[in-house]
């Protein structure tokens, strides 16, 4: 029964971010969002790293809300371009946090270069109780030529992890999160509050 599971509060307001995260913790916890709080301002994210990052954002809402939590930051680094866009992956091409635009700046900033290799990377921050802790997920892959496939969002539809041949755009959720950055911080924190019976 849902009522009996721990809650936690994920501090996004991304909600595809929500929609994974929420299948990935199906069964062990109940996810509540910024939604959920009503809260619809932006936390800022004024520093220049993903642990930073994941911190502001959970400490904001710990501090606002006394609540259990846990941020996601996350981004796509392309080895070409020195880890652009990082953690300005979802303000790439402006702060309207628009996808297409963001993958259409990042194929032109690529062109033709022949060298595309590139990785997701999320780092999770939880604050529970007094504690704060972090998980990190990467996935190697490299950026296509074009955009393909209609599924996920931000930079999928450009990128094919390692191993594969389709982009994470073609694939189905669950296949993504099988193997992404994302799915793989996850299960390290469900671990993390498994061995601590939380
Ligand atoms: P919150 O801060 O509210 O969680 P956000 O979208 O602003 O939402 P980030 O600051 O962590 O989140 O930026 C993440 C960006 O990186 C996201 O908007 C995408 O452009 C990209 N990104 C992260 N994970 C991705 C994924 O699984 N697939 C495609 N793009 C991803």
């Amino acid at each position: 029964m849902n009522e009996n599971l721990p809650k936690l509060v994920f501090a996004t307001q991304n909600p595809n971010k929500a929609a994974e995260i929420s299948r990935l913790l199906e069964g062990c916890f109940v996810v509540n969002t910024l939604a959920d709080l009503c809260h619809t301002e932006d936390i800022p994210e004024t520093s220049d790293t993903f642990s930073g990052n994941a911190h502001l954002k959970a400490s904001f809402v710990k501090n606002k809300f006394g609540t259990d939590c846990f941020a996601d930051d996350s981004g796509l680094e392309v080895e070409a371009l020195g880890g652009a866009p990082g953690v300005f992956s979802a303000r790439f091409a402006g702060a309207s946090k628009n996808d297409a635009a963001n993958m259409q700046k990042l194929l032109d900033a690529l062109g033709k270069e022949t060298h595309r290799k590139a990785q997701f990377r999320t780092v999770i921050c939880l604050m529970i109780g007094e504690e704060t802790h972090f998980f990190e997920g990467i996935i190697h892959g490299h950026i296509t030529r074009k955009a393909k496939g209609e599924n996920g969002f931000g930079y999928d539809p450009v990128f094919i992890p390692e191993g594969y041949n389709k982009t994470f755009a073609e694939m189905a959720a669950t296949e993504k999160s099988n193997i992404s950055h994302r799915g793989i911080a996850i299960r390290k924190m469900v671990s993390f509050l498994r061995e601590r019976s939380i």
